[in-house]
């Protein structure tokens, strides 16, 4: 990125150590969600995380996941979220509830307590393309938690 002389930029950090993350994976499509999970965690305590330090709360379907975020939120207990799940337009009538519903909820989430929630909720046509995103998905939500948590506090 431009670096600029008289500007001071906070740079990103991605080291976790020290940081405690809660995850709330959805079960709905649990293969999917066990997929993000494993890619999460490993990117999670690559970048520093201690083991000790993950929580992880599950949940029927997607559109329970912001309530449970939000109840870990306000726990005080963590320095970031990250939401796992697949909504799938073969599986549901209402893709698109579930779907803007529970990204709306996640949102919400992070701007009514500030703590950061990386949403890796995947959303897509069909199990194959859902199968074929969890892996990078659950890696870059590993990565977007611990930035977040080190941004936010230096702010
Ligand atoms: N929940 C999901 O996480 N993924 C889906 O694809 C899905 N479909 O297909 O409907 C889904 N629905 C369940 C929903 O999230 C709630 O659990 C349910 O409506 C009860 O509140």
């Amino acid at each position: 990125m431009a670096k600029y002389d008289n500007i001071s930029e906070l740079e990103p950090d991605l080291s976790g150590a020290g940081l405690k993350i809660g995850i709330v994976m959805s079960r709905f499509n649990v293969d999917v969600g066990e997929g993000l999970l494993g890619s999460c965690t490993a990117a999670l305590i690559r970048h520093g995380v201690a083991e000790a330090d993950i929580t992880l709360a599950t949940v029927p379907g997607a559109l329970e996941v912001p309530l449970t975020l939000k109840a870990m939120a306000q726990s005080g207990k963590f320095d970031a979220l990250i939401a796992l799940g697949a909504v799938i337009r073969g599986d549901t009538y209402h893709f698109e509830v579930v779907s803007n519903e529970s990204a709306g909820g996640i949102t919400q989430v992070q701007l009514l307590t500030g703590v950061a929630v990386a949403n890796a909720i995947l959303t897509t046509d069909n199990d194959e393309q859902a199968l074929a995103r969890m892996s990078e998905k659950g890696r870059d939500a590993a990565l977007v938690a611990i930035e977040m948590a080190n941004l936010l506090k230096r702010l």
